[in-house]
Parts: structure tokens; C-alpha cells; sequence
């Protein structure tokens, strides 16, 4: 009788104490923090194209999503031209138009991948198992170039042709920021995010 009105009173405390600490949990792993500003291009056409993304948050991993992500080929081109993934995310490539087109990759990171040639309303898909930046060709269009980033955290944006990016949700704390780009050397800075942080970057 004793020990049951001991479970009665303290089990409602016990639960209201594990939501509290779930709630935290949460509010801690997407954080409300947000990072945004510009990057500016040097030598390229405009400032678009370039990845912003956080290169680890410390203490946490980042299970990859069940999606797929996507990039097509649409009018004999890869679109989107850029594409950042979380390392482990499959991406899945649909062929939109009336010829047949393939993908190659001739970079280590994906083990130079080719994934064969496919037609019209077909897609094929890739897994990236590792951070890697490659470039994407097609050996039936030379012109088609296309470039996936595998980084290990889902904090990553691609500018806008003014080269503004935003990324939201994070925690604050100081964060190691990565900027690459296609055609211009990659770099980083370490960013003291706090709250609404503004960072603007160039890439030489
Ligand atoms: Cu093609």
C-alpha cells in the first residue's frame, strides 16, 4: 500500500521532468540561432553557386534524412547546377529530357563513380558515404558539369546570384563556417554565432 502510493505521486513528477528535459533537448539541437550574409565571388560571372555550410557541430552527429535528395537534368544541364548534401544522403538524378544522358564522377571521394546512361523519366540514384566534393559529368554532353558537396552537418545554404545565403536553426556557440565553390579556392572562418548573426565572406 505504502510503496504504491510512493509510485502514484512521484510518477507524474518523473514524467513532467522527462518532457522538460526532451523539450531542452530539442530546443538545444535545432538551436534558434541563424547565420546569413553574403559571399562574394571574385573572378567568376556572378556570386552565385558558392556552398556555406558549418563543418561540425561538437559533440553531434547527424543521421542522414530518409528523402532523397535531387538534382535533375533538365535541358542538358544538371539543375541545380550546386547541390549540398548531408554526408550518408542518397540523391536521386531523373532525366527530364528526350535524349539519353549519364552521370560520371571522376573524383576518389565517390570511387569515380558512373552510373550508367538512362533515358527519359528514369532516374538514378547515389549514396555519398563520405564528405566529398565532386564534380558531375556526362560523357554523352561535354558541356554538362554539374558539382555535389557531402558535408557532415545539415547546416549548409548556396548563394543567390547577389551571393546571399541564410542558415537557420543553429546553436550559438563559435562555429567553424566552410565556403566552397566550383571554380574559386575553398576557405574557412571560425564565426562567434550568437542569436540573428550576420558573416559575409570572399572568395579570392
Ligand atoms: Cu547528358
Amino acid at each position: 500500500m505504502k510503496g504504491r502510493t510512493i509510485v502514484m505521486t512521484r510518477h507524474p513528477i518523473a514524467r513532467v521532468a522527462f518532457l522538460v528535459a526532451v523539450a531542452s533537448l530539442a530546443a538545444g539541437l535545432a538551436g534558434a540561432a541563424s547565420l546569413s550574409g553574403t559571399v562574394r565571388c571574385k573572378g567568376v560571372a556572378t556570386s552565385a553557386d558558392a556552398i556555406v555550410y558549418v563543418a561540425e557541430i561538437p559533440g553531434k552527429t547527424f543521421p542522414p534524412g530518409k528523402e532523397p535528395a535531387k538534382m535533375g537534368q533538365t535541358h542538358l544541364r544538371f539543375v541545380p547546377r550546386v547541390l549540398p548534401v548531408l554526408v550518408g544522403t542518397t540523391v536521386e538524378f531523373l532525366n527530364s529530357d528526350a535524349v539519353n544522358h549519364n552521370i560520371f564522377s571522376p573524383d576518389k571521394c565517390t570511387g569515380r563513380m558512373n552510373l550508367g546512361t538512362w533515358s527519359q523519366g528514369q532516374t538514378r540514384s547515389y549514396t555519398f558515404k563520405q564528405e566529398c566534393a565532386t564534380t558531375l559529368l556526362c560523357n554523352l554532353h561535354p558541356e554538362m558539369e554539374g558539382w555535389i558537396v557531402a558535408v557532415p552537418t545539415p547546416y549548409f545554404a548556396v548563394t543567390g546570384a547577389d551571393g546571399s545565403y541564410r542558415i537557420n536553426d543553429l546553436p550559438d556557440g563559435s562555429l567553424t563556417v566552410k565556403i566552397w565553390h566550383p571554380k574559386l579556392k575553398a576557405i574557412q572562418k571560425t564565426v562567434a554565432v550568437q542569436g540573428a548573426t550576420e558573416a559575409s565572406f570572399e572568395l579570392p
